[in-house]
């Protein structure tokens, strides 16, 4: 089948099912609400969506531990309302791509079941099941998971131990043996015979892992990552699934690799290898944290993200794609982060950063809420807090003993929970959500923050991302032109080019809340003013001021 790299064209808008629209007022977001809300996604522009996952599960992780990978839970729909939901998004002209999460599965799943409770069950060589050390006292090795606590889950009282990287309900499978990647196949196919365009392929990059299983050296943050992240047999897996289902589909597929280098993103995404279409790499993601962990904040230097974005778009510049993201439902809002504002200047700083990760090379991802504005969540005390690696990291603070202030601020701005909060559809008493009261809480802000508000205001962020949505779209500098950073020292403005033949596109973006002298002033002078967030084309950048120019 020819592939014909539809994706580079596509802007991409990320629904997590449960806080996006409940359509049958049960307080949890659903199929038939997403359905509900296509018009108001095509009215912004987009032209793919990327749904968090659906399928059945005890939602111990909110549906990324997979149960059934054929239905869907049932509080969001049924398989008719899946086919539903595509066929209206397809007559839209939206794509959809599903998540795929099979670096584990549920520990409901069937295949786990029997894996656990019959030793010589078919299903056993599915997990990763091994014996602990001390009879069975101690877990295999001292690897760490990521949310908190350690990897090994045991089973009963027995001396055996199964993987989970994640929460206790997600048990890893055994990519080693060749019937879990024939299983994973006929998943791919199933869904794209039923239309769907591709896949975000959750933690791809954790499947393979070093079968030695052996300890490490202790660590401030996941211990034994060297064995598992990016793991000897990773693009083998990724190549044979290429081969065998990808090669068939005019689909794409984005991987979601954490803690990845250049260099094995590059191999992961070099159109010629045959792996993924594109990844998502979180270097940017870490730029306000210490040692890649979110809840230990640093304070935020904009030349640290110039670093980063540079290394990736010119490190994949002609040689695989990259994909573009500020927000998604791990990670906390937007605005308030990368040194702006969510208060006082919210609007403006949502459309700088906009307009700043927009006009990169790559294609642009917006996650629900974020073409509004949304804040992270007004949480008063932990039971407000619904998600599972929250609750962890709470526990282990407790343990401990991190100084309880010190862990309340970290834990109330990085919870993924902020991200979670249903959409703000209005500005009634559960946002237009719901009818009834939702799963999580609603953000008191929606009486100012909500979509109805802003269709109707021109000047809205809403309005704003349409506008470079449409601005994008077809532009071949933004999609092949060369990335130049034009001022890689200045901790205030960023400021970058992008440049096709003799034709320029630049961005420039105050990343602070004082007015800056625009340091390109002169260099500017005869280009043509595009876009902006404020009616200012003076020398001086008021705070947070973007401009998008071209020649
Ligand atoms: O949010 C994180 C921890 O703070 C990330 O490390 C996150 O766990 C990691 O990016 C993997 O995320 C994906 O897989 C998880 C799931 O909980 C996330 O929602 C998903 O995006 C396990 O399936």
């Amino acid at each position: 089948m020819k592939q014909t790299n539809w994706y580079k064209d596509a802007i991409i808008y990320q629904i997590y099912p449960r806080s996006f629209c409940d359509g049958n007022n049960d307080g949890m977001g659903d199929i038939p609400g997403i359905i509900s809300k296509l018009d108001y996604l095509k009215e912004l522009g987009i032209n793919c969506v990327w749904l968090s996952p659906v399928y059945d599960s005890p939602q111990e992780d909110n549906g990324y531990d997979i149960s059934n990978y054929r239905d869907i839970y049932k509080p969001f729909g049924t398989l008719d309302d899946f086919k539903k939901m595509l066929s209206e998004m397809h007559k839209r002209g939206i794509r959809l791509i599903m998540d795929l999460v099979v670096n584990h599965t549920s520990s409901e799943h069937p295949w786990f079941k029997s894996a656990i409770s019959d030793k010589n069950s078919p299903y056993r060589d599915y997990y990763i099941i091994k014996k602990g050390r001390k009879n069975g006292k101690k877990p295999p090795n001292n690897w760490s998971g990521f949310f908190g606590d350690g990897a090994w889950q045991r089973i009963g009282d027995s001396d055996e131990y199964y993987l989970r990287l994640f929460a206790k309900g997600q048990p890893d499978l055994n990519w080693e043996n060749p019937k879990v990647r024939e299983e994973v196949k006929d998943i791919l196919r199933y869904w794209l015979d039923m239309g769907v365009d591709g896949f975000r392929c959750d933690v791809i990059n954790l499947i393979s892992k070093d079968q030695r299983f052996k300890s490490v050296a202790p660590t401030i943050a996941l211990a034994g990552k060297k064995y598992f992240v990016s793991g000897p047999r990773l693009h083998e897996y990724l190549h044979e699934l290429y081969k065998d289902v990808y090669s068939n589909y005019d689909c794409m597929t984005v991987g979601e690799t954490v803690l990845t280098t250049l260099q094995q993103g590059c191999d992961l995404v070099e159109p010629n290898r045959e792996e993924l279409s594109m990844i998502f790499n979180f270097d940017h993601t870490d730029t306000d944290n210490y040692f890649g962990v979110k809840w230990f904040i640093r304070k935020f230097k904009l030349t640290r993200l110039k670093k980063v974005v540079n290394k990736w778009q010119q490190g994949l510049h002609n040689r695989g794609w990259n994909s573009l993201f500020i927000e998604n439902h791990d990670q906390r809002r937007c605005v308030g982060r990368f040194n702006t504002d969510d208060k006082e200047y919210r609007e403006v700083s949502a459309k700088m950063l906009a307009t700043t990760y927009f006009m990169l090379q790559g294609t642009p991802f917006i996650y629900e809420g974020q073409e509004l504005g949304m804040t992270n969540g007004d949480f008063s005390c932990l039971d407000d807090f619904k998600d599972v690696e929250t609750h962890n990291i709470a526990a282990l603070g407790e343990k401990i003993k991190i100084l309880k202030p010190i862990l309340k601020k970290s834990l109330y701005q990085c919870s993924r929970d902020n991200a979670r909060t249903p959409v703000q559809w209005d500005d009634s008493e559960f946002a237009g959500f719901s009818k009834v009261k939702p799963w999580i809480q609603v953000n008191k802000n929606k009486s100012f923050i909500n979509a109805k508000q802003q269709l109707t205001d021109d000047n809205s962020i809403f309005h704003y991302y349409q506008k470079l949505i449409e601005y994008r779209k077809g532009n071949e500098v933004i999609k092949n032109g060369e990335y130049i950073d034009l001022l890689p020292h200045n901790h205030k403005v960023y400021a970058y080019m992008r440049k096709l033949d003799d034709k320029e596109i630049v961005v420039v973006s105050n990343f602070t809340n004082k007015e800056v002298v625009n340091p390109l002033r002169k260099k500017l002078k005869s280009i043509k003013l595009v876009m902006s967030n404020y009616n200012n084309n003076s020398e001086t950048l008021k705070p947070y001021e973007t401009r998008l120019y071209e020649r």
